[in-house]
């Protein structure tokens, strides 16, 4: 579901001219979100366009809003990204996860990392963000700055309950039981606890599941088969588009997986300042409640999960 802003709503974008953002501890501040709305209200067809990607996302379960106009007008200035956030806002309350990142999280191209993970190269499997956190963020969101050069990095989605629907009784059982680990967990922001092990089949819609706990975690031989076959069923549902500049997905972990195809081989041909680069944000739906852990103050950064 691809969305287009009517053109009277870019022309009123463009002119605009938002404050930056505060946070309240994770959170993107309920003053920033309610300065940002009085700003946008009575902006021509604003209202009818959050309508529309309202209801893509209660449809769907996924949309892509194109954005592309104002990110060529507005160049990486700090002002497209206020916009970016407006519309985010519009569906729940952004939020970072990680002491290390401000609001959005760079997702760039780095060769020398495992090329299955974030930022790597290499083909990024069906999974869902923070699979190992109890609480993980309702909505992944994932901003188009630069596609890949060479034409690599297509986005794949897949409907996680229409995939589970095609499994066998026997292979959902499995699902279902308390034998599915990935990665660490440790200075985390806003996502509840570490979840180990936790079931695919699991609480409040989720289905908790990453490609990459079939080769990087230590699973029984049944559970990582039944695990398998899940992989099979999403791989054989899943969409595949490639985001442009501007482009921002908006997932609900609930409904659908989301990953990235390989970049293209020849990645150290391209200038780092030309390789594709995407930026990620989460969000919260419903009032988040501020936990008790708030953003250390110092600059130094802690060590944090590795999960990606
Ligand atoms: O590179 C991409 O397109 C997706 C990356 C991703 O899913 C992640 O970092 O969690
Ligand atoms: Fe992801």
């Amino acid at each position: 579901m691809f969305i287009e802003l009517p053109n009277e709503l870019e022309a009123t974008l463009l002119a605009l001219s938002l404050p930056a953002w505060t946070l309240d501890g994770p959170f993107l501040s309920r003053s920033t979100i309610e300065q940002y709305r009085a700003a946008l209200t009575a902006t021509p067809r604003f209202a009818e366009t959050t309508s529309t990607l309202h209801h893509a996302l209660a449809e769907e379960g996924y949309a892509v809003l194109r954005l592309g106009n104002l990110a060529k007008e507005l160049g990486d200035d700090g002002r497209f990204l206020r916009l970016t956030t407006v519309f985010a806002a519009e569906v729940a309350t952004p939020f970072s996860p990680f002491p290390r990142w401000t609001l959005w999280k760079n997702i760039g191209v780095n060769l020398g990392k495992d090329p299955g993970k974030s930022s790597g190269i290499g083909y990024n499997g069906f999974h869902m963000d923070l699979v190992n956190a109890t609480l993980p963020p309702d909505y992944t969101t994932l901003l188009c700055v630069r596609p890949d050069p060479l034409g690599g990095g297509a986005s794949i989605l897949s409907d996680t309950h229409a995939a589970v629907a095609r499994l066998t009784h026997s292979c959902r059982a499995l699902l279902a039981e308390s034998a599915y680990h990935y990665g660490s967990f440790f200075n985390m922001f806003a996502v509840g606890e570490e979840y180990k092990p936790f079931p695919v089949l699991s609480d409040h819609g989720f289905i908790r599941f990453t490609a990459k706990m079939l080769s990087r975690s230590d699973l029984e031989p049944k559970h990582a088969e039944a695990a398998r076959e899940l992989a099979g069923e999403l791989v054989r549902g899943q969409v595949s588009f490639m985001l442009q500049p501007g482009d921002y997905l908006i997932v609900d972990q609930r409904r659908f997986l989301h990953g990235r195809e390989a970049l293209h081989p020849g990645q150290e041909t391209v200038p780092v300042a030309d390789r594709r680069l995407l930026l990620q944000l989460f969000l919260r739906a419903g009032t988040p409640a501020v936990g008790p852990c708030r953003r250390p103050t110092s600059a130094r950064c802690p060590a944090e999960s590795r999960q990606d």
